[in-house]
């Protein structure tokens, strides 16, 4: 196990870092300072061949021009908040309108792009880049003082953990999520319509034509967002389902998991021989199958293309704050915010 640590360019001046964890099975992991951006992730297909399996880039100017939040944690509050403002304990906050009129993952200055302080641990079977940042209280119109960790660890089990540790000295709202576009082919050789999703999750958040929870829990019974069983992501490209069509002939969708940390959700490529297995103890998981990714730049050589990634972002339910029956994302003063994620990469 180590960590290797090299530049990573830099922007506005700021010296920008990335960390690579290797572990002795040849499995690799590349984060960088600005975003805790996950960078790359090189894991083995069936006949022991590593290659990347993330969207991302090679240079930090690539990300501040086109990203679309490869690989970044976002924050502080992952989805959209409705209208762009939400009250608190009587007090009305106003966010930035990022996203038709709405607040899209944290703003304009999201925790995607902060650059984070670090430091590394190396265990015998384990090693991890711990990122930490304090988020002001008003940046971005969120009250409070919030202190967050993030810890990336990679274990000898092929195992990337993601653990979220944070509190605040005012109540605030918090939700956050590693926003990865996953592509198991092996450094971006197929799209994702063939990828098999296997889902423990029997109700899913309607949407708004902009992308707003209703407030409505639609069963997935009978549709292509049913994935209890396996499903390919290509039928909900295909499908004629009002939803999947509002999402650009896709999935944008938050699922309510009925069950975390026992295999919840697992992602295959069949070609490649590659599975992914995502566990947590959040609530949900946003899938998005990238249709919004319309072109104008290339990852690493290949023409950005809708469905060239998938995202599983786990987390609270998105707009929860104008929601009374959804599950709070609200943190108070005193509480401690922790949830921990674990992306397993295995073979068929
Ligand atoms: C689009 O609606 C989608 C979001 O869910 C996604 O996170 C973002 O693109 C990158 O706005």
């Amino acid at each position: 196990m180590k960590i290797l640590q090299e530049s990573f360019g830099e922007l506005n001046g700021q010296a920008i870092t990335a960390y690579t964890m290797v572990n002795d099975q040849g499995m690799e992991v590349t984060a960088i300072d600005y975003g805790c951006i996950i960078t790359k992730i090189m894991a083995p297909d069936r006949n022991g061949t590593f290659e990347n399996v993330v969207l991302g880039f090679d240079t930090v100017d690539e990300y501040a021009l086109h990203s679309p939040y490869f690989g970044a944690v976002v924050g502080r509050f992952a989805g959209r908040i409705a209208g762009a403002e939400f009250e608190l304990e009587g007090k009305k906050y106003l966010l930035a309108k990022n996203n038709n009129g709405n607040h899209l993952h944290g703003g304009l200055q999201g925790f995607d792009k902060i650059v984070w302080a670090t430091e590394t641990v190396q265990k015998a079977d384990a090693v991890s880049v711990v990122f930490s940042y304090l988020s002001k209280d008003e940046e971005e119109g969120y009250p409070g003082n919030f202190d967050i960790k993030v810890t990336y660890t990679l274990t000898n089990d092929n195992e990337l953990q993601v653990s979220y540790t944070g509190e605040t000295d005012q109540t605030t709202l918090v939700n956050v999520t590693n926003h990865s576009y996953f592509n198991l082919s092996g450094e971006l050789k197929r799209d994702i319509l063939n990828h098999q999703l296997t889902l423990k999750s029997d109700q899913f958040l309607e949407l708004d034509p902009d992308l707003i929870p209703t407030g409505e829990f639609l069963s997935v019974e009978n549709t292509a967002f049913d994935f209890r069983n396996g499903r390919k992501i290509i039928d909900g490209v295909q499908s004629e389902h009002p939803q999947n069509i509002l999402a650009g002939k896709g999935f944008d969708h938050p699922f309510l998991l009925t069950e975390n940390q026992s295999g919840e959700i697992i992602l295959e490529d069949e070609e490649s021989g590659r599975v992914l297995t995502v566990e947590t103890d959040q609530l949900a998981v946003v899938l998005y199958t990238g249709s919004q990714m319309t072109g104008g730049y290339s990852v690493r050589g290949v023409p950005v293309r809708r469905y060239l990634g998938l995202c599983l972002e786990t987390q609270g339910l998105p707009d929860s704050i104008h929601h009374a029956h959804f599950p709070s994302s609200i943190l108070k003063k005193g509480e401690q915010f922790e949830s921990m994620t674990k992306y397993r990469f295995g073979v068929l």
